[in-house]
């Protein structure tokens, strides 16, 4: 009985040993403790045992079941140890690691070239003012000396609403409106949106945006212009910004001229940037057209005005050497990354 006892002993003691889980452990103790277990099985064959060994038969059992018990309760205990290290392992949290990032927009070279321009001018004592995307045939071409048969009124120029409405393809409006108040004098920018009925290419779009500039008051001439356009291309394109001016054609202004500045990347040698010129294109001006300034009911006799207009994308497209205007309207958030 002793030998079988022992047998038992080793049986369970090898069984907990393989075991890998709780479960399998659990299963040794149903084998070896349960009501059809092993122990007692060897309890239910008491009967066949002489009763003056009973007592000392029984005592072995229970040592043997308690043996067993305290071996199992051991492996038991070490195994969920082990099992509940391994599930902090899983789950453990790394609070220093960076928090998942919002995504958010970056702002555009359109609004940070915008942003520089005004502050230039800002400086310089200008207003910035802000007008109507929609104008009436007036304001958009009338006022500004461009007559009813001029081409630049081509359907294949402006988007027209209806009537006598319009998407402005200048923001010269806009300057018109502050010159009818009739406060003078005038020193003011007029930047934003404006419209005109392009196929998109790398240096056209139907929608884009200018910056015109106005100044009126009394002894206004074109070394005014001059003065004030050489220093803002100094400030925007740097200290050694050169300009030059060649003469041209606008309704509005009388002279007119176009403006380059030095090529800021060769310094005026001539490169790929400016085509081997030396110079870059840059912005028309003039002196406000004697027929603009009576129209607003300005006396000519009296005051005399310059005016320019810049292309805002082009400047970025020149500042951030971007080759493509499209990319400006595609808003991919990569591409805005960079500057
Ligand atoms: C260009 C040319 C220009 C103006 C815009 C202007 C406005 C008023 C009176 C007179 Cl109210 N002139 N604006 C003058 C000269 C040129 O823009 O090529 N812009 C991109």
């Amino acid at each position: 009985m002793k030998e079988k006892l022992e047998k038992i002993k080793q049986d369970a003691i090898a069984q907990i040993e393989k075991s890998d889980a709780l479960e399998a452990l659990n299963e040794v103790r149903v084998n070896f403790l349960g009501k059809k277990g092993e122990l007692t099985a060897v309890l239910k064959s008491m009967k066949d045992v002489a009763p003056e060994d009973r007592p000392k038969v029984g005592q072995f059992v229970n040592e043997t079941r308690a043996e067993i018990e305290r071996i199992l309760d051991e492996a038991t205990k070490k195994m969920e140890k082990l099992k509940r290290e391994s599930q902090m392992k899983n789950e453990v949290i790394d609070v220093t690691l960076p928090a998942k990032k919002n995504m958010v927009g970056h702002r555009h070279p359109n609004v940070t070239t915008q942003e520089e321009v005004e502050r230039i001018f800002i400086g310089m004592g200008y207003e910035v003012v802000e007008g109507p995307e929609i104008e009436t045939d007036y304001y958009n071409f009338e006022a500004l000396n461009i007559p009813a048969d001029h081409p630049a009124k081509d359907e294949q120029d402006t988007f027209y609403i209806n009537g006598d409405f319009l998407l402005r393809t200048q923001t010269s409006g806009t300057q018109v409106h502050v010159m009818e108040k009739g406060k003078l004098p005038i020193r003011m920018i007029a930047p934003g949106r404006v419209f005109r009925s392009d196929e998109v290419d790398a240096t056209h779009s139907p929608s884009f945006h200018q910056i015109e500039g106005l100044v009126i008051d009394k002894h206004i001439t074109f070394a005014d212009l001059k003065g004030t356009l050489a220093e803002f291309s100094k400030e925007l394109f740097g200290e050694d910004t050169k300009v030059r001016f060649r003469p041209h054609h606008f309704n509005f202004t009388e002279p007119s001229a176009e403006m380059d500045i030095s090529c800021f990347k060769c310094g005026g040698k001539g490169c790929r940037f400016c085509k081997g010129t030396g110079w870059i294109e840059i912005l028309g001006c003039g002196l406000v057209h004697p027929n603009v300034l009576r129209m607003s009911g300005i006396d000519p006799e009296e005051y005399s005005g310059f005016a320019f207009g810049i292309g805002l994308e082009r400047i970025a497209l020149l500042k951030y050497e971007i080759d493509d205007m499209r990319l400006l309207y595609e808003n991919d958030v990569r591409f805005l990354k960079q500057f």
